[in-house]
């Protein structure tokens, strides 16, 4: 396969529409996935539904630069301290990218009762239109995008152990992603989001 200059292995490139678009390289990473649960302080976090407060389907962690906070399912998410396996692959993309990424949102499904629901990566706080940068560790799990507004499914990709999957330009404006759930037996798998939290001149 074509190297980069940096021995990254040339990525898919996925135009959703002339504004938006994804890359998806896989095997970008090869760390060890329990060193890496094991580096995370996995939290439980609820969310309020219909009236009353229920558990997140997945464990979570918010980790940063300390100026990162960010609300996130109606709750203020305080950033928690670098550990170094994430500070590392932040730096490593950060060099590779090109980008700044200042904190990342880690995701723990368990197993496939775990998931995520339909969403954008388009919080205030975020950069506009900056790339997000999605590694995912452990077990394969469905990945589904969908048209925001008529809410088409425009397609779905499995995310391998070491997949690096950008969402680039204005793919957070126009698309919505999803991880489904799922019947069958499937074991952990762990999702790092790398963002750019915009940070005002204080
Ligand atoms: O687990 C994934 O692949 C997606 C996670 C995600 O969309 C998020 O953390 O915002
Ligand atoms: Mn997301």
């Amino acid at each position: 396969m074509y190297q980069t200059k940096n021995n990254t292995p040339e990525p898919e490139r996925i135009e959703l529409n002339h504004e938006s678009y994804l890359l998806i390289y896989p095997n970008w990473s090869q760390l060890n996935y329990q060193l890496l649960r094991n580096s995370i302080a996995w939290q439980q976090h609820s969310i309020r539904l219909f009236g009353k407060q229920v558990n997140e389907p997945r464990l979570s962690a918010w980790m940063g630069d300390p100026q990162c906070a960010y609300r996130y399912s109606q709750q203020l998410r305080l950033p928690i301290p670098w550990c170094e396996p994430l500070k590392e692959l932040r730096q490593q993309l950060n060099r590779e990218l090109g980008t700044y990424f200042n904190s990342v949102l880690a995701n723990l499904y368990r197993d496939g009762g775990d998931a995520m629901g339909w969403h954008s990566d388009d919080e205030p706080e975020l950069l506009k239109n900056a790339m997000i940068a999605s590694l995912s560790f452990g077990c394969e799990r469905r990945f589904l995008i969908r048209e925001k507004k008529s809410r088409t499914k425009v397609g779905e990709w499995a995310l391998g152990n070491g997949t690096l999957l950008i969402m680039a330009a204005k793919t957070q404006q126009y698309y919505e992603h999803s991880i489904a759930r799922t019947k069958k037996t499937v074991g952990e798998r762990i999702n790092l989001t790398f963002r750019q939290i915009h940070i005002s001149a204080q």
